[in-house]
């Protein structure tokens, strides 16, 4: 059941922001992070793959693992969330789509000008002069969880190519980050898909929505914490709850 003021309030909107985490990739087969069972940190750590200093340690290891981890995108396809926020975009006078994924397939659904606030796995660049290769890298084919692989070096200064991704501890892309937070500032409603919450400065953009009058929608098959006026959950997976919300919104147009 979708609340009759939250359907309402879609339909009232003026500026939208989606905002979404690895939750809305997890029905194209892409793992989430922190899921007790099937989430990438339940089986590969944290610390010795997603920092600065991990790659620094051992590049092999860390470049292999995002090889593998870029291959699996590569092969999925964007899903009915993806899609459902796509067909929003056509609905509203005016959408901020705002990603902390690193995968392509809000774009691959239709989505542009995503706002990307952790980087991309297909933009990688070089450690030292900072330019990301003209030519796309080849297609990876790596077992699973990667193998240890040396990274390509730049062509340009023939320093070693990283992953475009922010680790724990980078800052993030300051042009994305600022889009972000004024779209937050400045939307009337914003919907929050599959994330956790817990990884900053993200996680403040719900909030600071909210804070500025926003009506705030959480789509996660987990319960929300606690609910506040103007803030709601629809509980269950993405691909089934954007659709019917799109559905019961704007079905009728
Ligand atoms: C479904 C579903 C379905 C399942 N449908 N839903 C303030 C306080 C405390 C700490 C900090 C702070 N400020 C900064 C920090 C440090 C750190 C941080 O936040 N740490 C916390 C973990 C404690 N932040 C940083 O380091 C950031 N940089 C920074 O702040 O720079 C300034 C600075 C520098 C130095 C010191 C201090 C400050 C950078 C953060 C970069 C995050 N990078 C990663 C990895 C990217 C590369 C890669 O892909 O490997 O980004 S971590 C990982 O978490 C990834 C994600 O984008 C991010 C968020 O995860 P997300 O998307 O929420 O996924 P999950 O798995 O957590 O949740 C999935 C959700 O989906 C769940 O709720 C499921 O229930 C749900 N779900 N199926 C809908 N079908
Ligand atoms: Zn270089």
């Amino acid at each position: 059941m979708i609340p009759a003021p939250l359907i309402e309030a879609l339909r009232q909107a003026r500026h939208m922001v989606v905002f979404t985490g690895a939750g809305v990739s997890a029905e194209s087969g892409i793992p989430t992070f922190r899921d007790s069972l099937t989430g990438l940190w339940a089986r590969f750590d944290a610390t010795s793959l997603a920092t600065p200093e991990a790659f620094q340690a051992d590049p092999a290891l860390v470049w292999g693992w995002y090889e593998w981890r870029r291959m699996k995108v590569l092969q999925a396809q964007p899903n009915a969330a993806h899609l459902a926020i796509t067909e929003l975009a056509r609905q509203v006078p005016r959408l901020t789509l705002v990603s902390q994924n690193v995968d392509d397939l809000h774009e691959r659904a239709g989505s542009t000008e995503v706002v990307h606030l952790h980087g991309s796995l297909h933009q990688p660049r070089c450690c030292k002069c900072g330019e990301s290769p003209k030519q796309p890298l080849d297609m990876p084919n790596e077992p699973e969880g990667g193998r240890r692989l040396q990274p390509p070096s730049c062509t340009i200064c023939s320093g070693l190519l990283r992953p475009g991704v922010v680790w724990f501890g980078e800052n993030l892309p300051a042009a994305a980050l600022s889009a972000a937070l004024q779209a937050a500032e400045t939307c009337d409603l914003l919907i929050s898909v599959g994330t956790s919450g817990m990884v900053y400065p993200a996680a403040e953009i719900p909030g600071l929505a909210w804070r500025a009058g926003a009506v705030i929608v959480h789509v996660n098959p987990l319960p929300h914490r606690q609910h506040r006026e103007r803030e709601y959950t629809l509980a269950g997976p993405a691909g089934e709850q954007l659709p019917a919300l799109v559905a019961q919104a704007f079905g009728d147009r």
